[in-house]
């Protein structure tokens, strides 16, 4: 993968470059898709809804996901598990595109992928339950400060199924300063009390930045700067929103150095740990 030099001086200036056409449909998207609607059929068969199976296609390769849903909610969690398992998104996750961008916009040789800082979204019609608020992912993911998340459609985006809100150009503020939610305030641990953190004055530094809100077909990839601040938007569509999110650092910024590289919520460590200066207590 090349980038232009123009690519590369938008991705400073705005924290966040859309790669159209990124990922090879046919070779890296398509076997992800096949093997979700394969472990759909096979929670179909496993609750007797066997009658709903269907064959493969792109556009309703999640068929029958609804109905799951449906039956018991919970079963989406399991497929929302399942599919995080699947060996050609595994592949992709540390594919050497990746590794190209990441050498190409952070200028360094030496890049690492983000241990449980990857996923496949699946975010269903209506629900709000699961939605991001404004974040950046520095928080949530830490290890360095210059890290990148490849976020890409599984299922083409359009308006009404919910696409990403960015607001460019705000990861040139460095790291927000962040509050905890009232009723973390007296938590046991720092991993809980940093749950649902939230940016000091949220209402004032988002009125400030532009926001973009970008469409996308299968295979693209938009890079995200782990400092842009970004949010989901609520599925107003009739089908489930897929996507996967693979994120990758730098193990030559300073700061990871320094802090060896921390992990955060996924293995029980927390923003608060690196950054206490930078967290208040809620004043109510
Ligand atoms: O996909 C979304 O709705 C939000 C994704 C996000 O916030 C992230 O990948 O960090």
């Amino acid at each position: 993968v090349i980038l232009s030099d123009q690519q590369r001086s938008a991705f400073q200036r705005d924290g966040l470059l859309l790669l159209p056409g990124f990922y090879d449909v046919e070779k890296e998207i398509l076997p992800i898709l096949r093997h979700a609607h394969q472990i759909i059929q096979l929670c179909l068969r496993a609750n007797q809804l066997e009658k709903l199976c269907s064959d493969f296609s792109i556009e309703n390769f999640d068929s029958g996901l609804n109905v799951l849903l449906q039956k018991n909610r919970a079963l989406g969690g399991v497929v929302y598990d399942a599919v995080k398992q699947i060996p050609a998104f595994m592949r992709l996750l540390s594919s050497e595109k990746h590794e190209q961008v990441m050498q190409s916009l952070r200028g360094t040789d030496l890049c690492g992928v983000v241990d449980r800082g990857y996923g496949i979204r699946i975010d269903h019609p209506g629900e709000m339950d699961f939605l991001s608020g404004w974040h950046q992912d520095y928080h949530g993911h830490l290890r360095s400060l210059d890290g990148i998340n490849f976020w890409s459609p599984l299922r083409k985006v359009f308006l009404e199924l919910g696409p990403v809100e960015f607001c460019p150009q705000s990861h040139t503020n460095g790291v927000f300063a962040q509050v905890c939610p009232p009723e973390n305030k007296h938590a046991k641990n720092t991993t809980q009390y940093c749950t649902g953190l939230r940016i000091v004055d949220e209402a004032k530094v988002i009125a400030k930045y532009d926001k973009v809100k970008p469409l996308l077909d299968l295979g693209d990839a938009v890079v995200i700067d782990f400092l842009t601040v970004h949010r989901s938007t609520q599925n107003l569509s009739e089908q489930s929103r897929w996507s996967m999110q693979l994120r990758w650092f730098n193990f030559r910024d300073e700061l990871g150095v320094k802090h060896h590289w921390p992990k955060s919520y996924a293995h029980g460590k927390s923003f608060a740990d690196i950054h206490p200066e930078l967290l208040t207590d809620p004043q109510n």
